[in-house]
């Protein structure tokens, strides 16, 4: 469980942001080598706190892929097109003139791959003076609050995710919606990868061993069930997951890396900063496949 703040950590310091999740570190300098042994306690940190932000860096395109793939393969974004010099960094940008935003409803990344998204590494280029802040909900906490009756039940569902078409979308297509709302982002075409897959909606942390409630926006019906039969339970387990007692909210600033565990949160962007310019760095690194 969570460390008391600060008790464990040698190389940097970590002061948790909420309750229930998130924690700030500060003191590390990621330009500089990580050794293996801060490598592991950055781990720790994770594991513990679900989601960590790692202030105050200043590092190249070059430097943040290191990084990333200090804690895998890099995960490429079947659906959106990574930066032409960095093909494995994806630019998440909002204009002044943009309604929407990427990322702006409750979801894991890449929940509708068969091996999801591990985690994601989102570096602040450019925030607005207010606003635009990522808010993360605590799947262990939503799973263990559940009664012994609803865990019974929960345990043996199993969720089709979509990656296309999620029903809050009006059955619009990525495309669609996102080259006429988000100027500077770039759908391309999945090819044959597989964005479509069946998880289980109880899942159990490889690292950790605790069971998280894996649910988000692209959960489309529970295997085995019609839309409609699945929609009262699926709202249910979708509304009390962000209960905001399990949250956190992140408030960036230029230079902030913010890193999060997908296996067990979910985030949400917020958009409200109607005239101003956002613009993140996003890696993901690869996962296994939920069991
Ligand atoms: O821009 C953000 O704060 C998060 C966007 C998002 O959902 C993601 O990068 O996975
Ligand atoms: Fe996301």
């Amino acid at each position: 469980m969570n460390a008391p703040r600060n008790a464990q950590y040698r190389h940097f310091e970590v002061q948790k942001i909420a309750g229930s999740m998130g924690a700030d570190i500060t003191g590390l300098d990621l330009s500089q080598e990580v050794t293996d042994e801060i490598l592991s306690e950055i781990r720790a940190a994770l594991l513990d706190n679900l989601v960590i932000c790692i202030r105050d860096q200043n590092i190249t395109p070059e430097q943040q892929l290191a990084f990333a793939r200090r804690w895998g393969d890099i995960h490429l974004h079947p659906f959106m097109q990574g930066m032409e010099e960095y093909p494995e960094i994806l630019a998440i940008i909002k204009r002044p003139t943009d309604k929407k935003n990427f990322g702006g409803s409750w979801h894991t990344d890449q929940m509708f791959s068969p091996s999801p998204a591990m985690g994601t590494m989102l570096y602040a280029k450019e925030v607005p003076s207010a606003g635009g802040d990522t808010m993360f909900a605590n799947l262990y906490l939503a799973y263990e609050s559940l009664s012994d009756g609803m865990k019974k039940i929960a345990d043996q569902l199993y969720t089709v995710c979509v990656g296309d078409n999620f029903k809050q979308a009006d059955g619009r297509s990525r495309k669609d919606r996102y080259s006429d709302q988000m100027t500077d982002m770039k759908v391309k075409d999945p090819g044959n990868v597989q964005t479509t897959s069946i998880h289980p909606l109880v899942r159990t942390h490889p690292e950790t061993g605790r069971k998280a409630l894996y649910v988000g926006g692209h959960v489309q019906r529970f295997d085995g069930m019609t839309d409609e039969e699945s929609e009262p339970l699926l709202n249910y387990f979708m509304k009390h997951a962000v209960r905001p007692e399990f949250t956190c909210r992140v408030r960036w600033a230029n230079g902030t890396l913010t890193f999060w565990d997908n296996r067990c949160t979910e985030h949400f962007a917020v958009n409200d900063y109607p005239a101003e310019t956002r613009i993140m760095h996003r890696i993901t690194i690869c996962g296994d496949k939920p069991f």
